[in-house]
């Protein structure tokens, strides 16, 4: 047998008796199984080769056109009792559900191989990772894991050593969207994935394991599996601050965390190490501090916009050894996305000559793979077993109007209330109806493996003696002035926020008491060098009293839509915050506050 885990072989031999393969395929990660997988791959056309003087290393994927994306409509969570699941989920009873995708299942790997991949979410050797095994029928899936995650023989060993895992069973089946599932129960610690051969829905360690069920392994276990970026701030004094951010899907983590300070900064001698841009897994140690781990060791980031002027660093990691999917190329066969100023694309993301009546060259979901290692930012200290210190938790969404530049939360209980409305207002591009709010609580909202009301709860837990727990702040890139134009540049000036947010956490930085918060006065912020037009600052952080009384009412329809599982303390504190909007509003001017 190829594992000393019997439970871990018997899975293998059920899942083959209903897949029926033609063989299987133990993963040991070793570099000659990737060369042998990614010669099988360009051989059948699954992978192509670009430009190997270019880009050494780097291969083009094309998937399914209809199969691009996450599918929300069609994620489930299965629990016994559909209230466990939420609202925020769509929801199928377990054995209904089970019996409608084995159907799928039933014969659908004959004629192929089936692939077991031993898999470790974090540091090999952490007490805060967890170990998962994903079968699929995907080559592709293969290569992809073995970047994203920690897979083969050490993981393997661990799972031998624990004794239990997360099961994960993938098939791209047909791909058709009609026979389509990504199907989640946090009880049996299982997923199941049909049909489809992309991201979030085949990468089973990433969104399906490392956030819905491990955010329903967190909250068992108490700890946080959290949609956030870790970022090490490191001031000219040699001493780094971790900031752990959550953002909703395509608002810039990735950038964020791998930031270049503006020149001045620079010179100064500030530096930005990225940990994770995507993923982060905190537990409270020995001293009460919340330390995390990212529990990937890759990116799967968006093409489109990457380019020098927005993620320099970004670019520099996938010039080697990654694999794009859906992206365009050049007549050289060089990768081409939209944003990137260098080439031109000559064939589309589906492989046909580019006709921009086509729309993009590159699908604007298109991905890079690459192993974190290869960030210029990478931080040697996201290999560290215990983690890192979390100095601050940072919730932020597209805002264009109302929400202030950056703000601090008083106390724990209102960040939380905080991190519960954040949210995004749509675009025409998204939906057709602009400026319609989306919350998007802690951006959990297509992740979080329980109800929402019940993961409030959990949140609030942390809050206990002893506890040393992170200030929270919400900043907003994306606000904009009656012109239509960004009031703030974003990309790397915010590095300028983010000493801020680090001298309040050192107690060092001023800041105003406010009905929603603490907000930094124009003088606390660091704008030197900063080309911000006429009024932009005053804007960024003024706070219209009567719309934010209007949005604090609406936080509380949102938080009554989970029911009686939403903490009673969530609903004072959102009482709270509407009770000081009301007095604020009287003429007594609140005191400015050093700290
Ligand atoms: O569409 C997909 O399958 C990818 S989604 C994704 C990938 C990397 C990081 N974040 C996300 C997301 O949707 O939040
Ligand atoms: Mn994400």
């Amino acid at each position: 047998m190829p594992s000393k885990l019997e439970a871990l072989n018997r899975w293998v031999d059920d899942v083959a008796r209903l897949t029926q393969p033609d063989q299987i395929h133990w993963c040991d990660g070793s570099d000659a199984e990737a060369a042998a997988l990614r010669a099988q791959m360009l051989a059948d056309g699954t992978l192509i080769e670009l430009n190997q003087t270019t880009h050494p290393g780097c291969t083009l994927h094309r998937s399914h056109p209809s199969d691009v994306a996450r599918v929300e409509h069609l994620t489930l969570v299965c629990t016994k009792n559909q209230a466990d699941a939420g609202p925020n989920n769509h929801w199928m009873e377990p054995t209904q559900a089970h019996a409608k995708i084995d159907a799928l299942f039933a014969g659908c790997m004959k004629g192929r191989t089936l692939y077991v991949i031993p898999y470790c979410m974090g540091p090999i050797d952490s007490p805060l990772s967890r170990c998962g095994v994903e079968i699929t029928d995907s080559p592709y899936v293969v290569a992809n894991m073995r970047i994203m995650t920690r897979m083969g023989s050490a993981a393997l060993a661990r799972i031998e050593r624990e004794g239990n895992f997360v099961k994960g069973l993938h098939s791209t089946g047909e791909l058709d969207p009609q026979r389509r599932f990504i199907m989640h129960f946090p009880e049996e610690l299982t997923i199941k994935s049909y049909g489809s051969g992309y991201g979030g829905n085949a990468l089973l360690g990433k969104k399906c394991h490392a956030l819905r069920i491990a955010s329903w392994q967190a909250r068992t276990e108490g700890w946080l599996a959290e949609h956030m970026l870790i970022v090490g701030i490191e001031n000219p004094q040699g001493q780094t601050h971790y900031i752990a951010a959550a953002f909703p899907s395509a608002c810039g983590k990735t950038n964020l965390a791998m930031l270049i300070p503006p020149e001045g900064y620079r010179q100064a001698g500030w530096k930005v190490w990225t940990i994770g841009d995507d993923i982060c897994w905190m537990r409270p140690g020995a001293d009460g501090r919340l330390y995390a781990i990212n529990p990937e060791a890759g990116f799967f980031g968006v093409a489109p916009g990457t380019d020098h002027g927005t993620n320099p660093n970004a670019l520099a990691s996938i010039q080697r050894d990654t694999i794009y999917t859906n992206v365009a190329v050049t007549a050289d066969l060089q990768p081409w996305w939209e944003g990137l100023k260098e080439g031109a694309p000559v064939t589309d993301w589906q492989g046909r000559p580019y006709d921009p009546a086509n729309g993009p060259a590159a699908h604007p979901n298109s991905r890079f793979t690459v192993s974190a290692r290869q960030a210029p930012s990478w931080s040697p200290k996201a290999e560290d077993a215990q983690g890192v210190p979390i100095s601050a938790i940072v919730f932020g969404g597209r805002r264009p109007s109302l929400v202030p530049l950056v703000f601090e939360a008083r106390d724990w209980a209102h960040g939380v209330l905080v991190g519960a409305a954040m949210g995004s207002e749509t675009t025409a591009a998204a939906t057709g109806a602009v400026g319609v709010m989306r919350r998007d609580s802690m951006a959990m909202k297509p992740f979080c493996g329980y109800n929402y009301g019940d993961y409030f709860a959990h949140w609030l837990s942390f809050d206990k003696a002893g506890a040393k727990l992170p200030k929270i702040f919400h900043v907003n890139w994306f606000r904009k002035g009656a012109d239509g134009k960004f009031l703030w540049p974003g990309f790397g000036e915010n590095l300028r926020v983010l000493e801020w947010i680090i001298e309040r956490c050192e107690g060092r930085a001023g800041a105003q008491e406010t009905a929603i918060g603490l907000l930094p006065r124009a003088q606390d912020l660091h704008t030197q060098g900063l080309a911000l037009r006429e009024g932009a600052l005053d804007e960024l952080l003024a706070i219209d009293l009567p719309r934010w009384a209007a949005e604090v009412e609406d936080i509380g329809r949102y938080l009554d839509s989970f029911g009686e599982h939403t903490p009673a303390r969530l609903h004072a504190e959102q009482r709270r915050v509407a009770a000081e909007l009301a007095s604020a509003q009287t003429p007594q001017k609140r005191a400015a506050v050093a700290s």
